[in-house]
């Protein structure tokens, strides 16, 4: 499906919450709610245009990064409280910390980023231990064919069948650009999913359920596809990322 046609179909029941969300309207602080509501969508139109898978600007120091947020506030667990659990059909569940995480070998790929909405920014290195591996380590059943994504905003979710997730360029990832990843990117751990449109990469991952079919998430429930390959789907012409 075309993802302008998606968009507009969503935008009225989804806009509120999105807007909320990724506004980070603390930043615009006196507004009250009733206000809040035009108020930001005028303000949206303006700078934002067409984007209404999130929301708003670039981020200060993003390079070419816009910051989404699908959630109107997201938590901010202190490294030693942060999990990522792996779970469903699987024969060893288990709940990572960071420090289990960063223990693991680590896979830095440096590909373009693409936005399903064409923003792009070139040559993103990110870093992170590969999906396969922890797979491997939680021993996935024979009847699996998927994976659920679910994130500690308590809202985003995101999918992949089995054998994409296994891909090498596939990653949960602690660091992008080489810095450990910041909260407005998904930290302390996001997903990257290289050659799909950046929807895929489901930030502030907390689970990773093995599942007998793909569920879609978020943003394919309201219209984009669940395989979003760049270039090849969304109704996009994009060049691969690399
Ligand atoms: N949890 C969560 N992950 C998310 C989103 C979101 O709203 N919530 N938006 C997605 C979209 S549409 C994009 S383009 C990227 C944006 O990542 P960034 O904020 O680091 O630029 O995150 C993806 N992952
Ligand atoms: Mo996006």
């Amino acid at each position: 499906m075309n993802p302008d046609q998606s968009e507009e179909r969503a935008g009225r029941p989804v806009g509120r919450r999105i807007f909320l969300g990724t506004l980070g309207l603390g930043a615009l602080g006196v507004l009250g709610a009733p206000v809040l509501q035009r108020g930001t969508e005028g303000f949206l139109g303006d700078i934002a245009g067409k984007d209404p898978t999130g929301l708003t600007g670039l981020l200060p120091n993003g390079g070419g990064f816009r910051y989404y947020s699908v959630a109107a506030s997201v938590p901010h667990p202190s490294p030693t409280a942060y999990r990522l659990t792996v779970d469903g059909l699987v024969d060893r569940p288990h709940s990572y910390t960071l420090a289990e995480l960063r223990a693991l070998p680590q896979t830095r790929l440096v590909k373009d980023v693409q936005c399903v909405t064409g923003w792009r920014v070139p040559g993103t290195p990110f870093e992170g231990v590969r999906l396969s591996r922890l797979l491997d380590a939680a021993g996935v059943h024979p009847s699996a064919r998927a994976l659920r994504f679910t994130c500690f905003d308590g809202t985003y979710t995101e999918s992949l069948t089995l054998a994409q997730a296994r891909r090498p360029d596939v990653l949960a990832a602690l660091r992008m650009q080489d810095h450990d990843l910041g909260h407005d990117h998904g930290g302390p751990v996001r997903l990257y999913v290289a050659p799909m449109y950046f929807y895929k990469s489901a930030k502030w991952l907390s689970g990773i359920t093995v599942t007998d079919r793909v569920r879609p998430g978020y943003w394919e429930d309201l219209g984009y596809d669940v395989d979003a390959w760049v270039g090849r789907s969304n109704g996009r012409t994009d060049a691969p990322t690399g």
